[in-house]
């Protein structure tokens, strides 16, 4: 396994990446890092967690596909019919193998980042809101709300964000994946059960 610390980690995806998907990918660590600040996770999960969760975005679908099933990752229907979704999966399998990263959480919040899923752990939860409003995003709507949402109420931000998701999906022609719909449903049962219970 090889020994990198972040900064060469960084380096490493600077050449890898076009600027345009470098320059979100700087956004979305130093946006976790601040979330990490706020929630108090570990600024150092955090930040790799931030840096390596699109490090295999500049694969190609056929590609992330073809690596799933070479390394026997979990691959589902949906994800076969939308190759592109296996980024995060694939990612984690980078960031493991390529990066040397160990801490599951860290691999969980990678896998996670496009879909999310039930029950995420808090740092899942601050990469998935981070990839959305990270200070390169635009043509989201409501990012003023949003980005002052996530620093007030994560799991209102990750309900805005799913709602905002599926939103968009329906409006094209995108198969919605089986997760992205479970997660919006229990972050939207979590909402329900804390203001009826106010
Ligand atoms: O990799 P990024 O562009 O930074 O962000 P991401 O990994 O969250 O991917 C965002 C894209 O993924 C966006 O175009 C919406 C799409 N997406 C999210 N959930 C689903 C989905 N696409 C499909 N087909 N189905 C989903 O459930
Ligand atoms: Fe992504
Ligand atoms: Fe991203």
């Amino acid at each position: 396994m090889p020994e990198m610390d972040i900064g060469m980690m960084e380096e490493d995806l600077r050449k890898r990446q076009n600027p345009r998907r470098f320059r979100h990918t700087t956004g979305v660590m130093y946006t976790s890092i601040c979330l990490a600040m706020r929630y108090e996770e570990d600024l150092d999960k955090a930040s790799l967690a931030g840096l390596l969760h699109d490090c295999a975005k500049q694969i190609k679908p056929d590609k992330l596909l073809a690596k799933c099933l070479e390394e026997d990752l979990p691959v589902t229907d949906s994800e076969r019919r939308n190759p592109f979704l296996l980024h995060g999966r694939v990612g984690a399998f980078l960031a493991e193998h390529r990066y040397g990263v160990s801490d599951k959480d860290i691999l969980n919040a990678i896998t996670w980042h496009t879909t999310g899923r039930p029950h995420m752990s808090l740092l899942e939860k601050i990469v998935f809101t981070a990839d959305y409003i990270e200070p390169g995003r635009d043509q989201v709507p409501d990012l003023i709300v949003l980005r002052k949402a996530a620093f007030v109420d994560l799991d209102q931000a990750m309900l805005m964000i799913l709602e905002h998701t599926l939103d968009y999906l329906k409006s094209g022609s995108s198969e919605i994946d089986p997760m992205t719909e479970e997660t919006y449903i229990y972050y939207k049962n979590i909402k329900n059960i804390l203001n009826n219970s106010q």
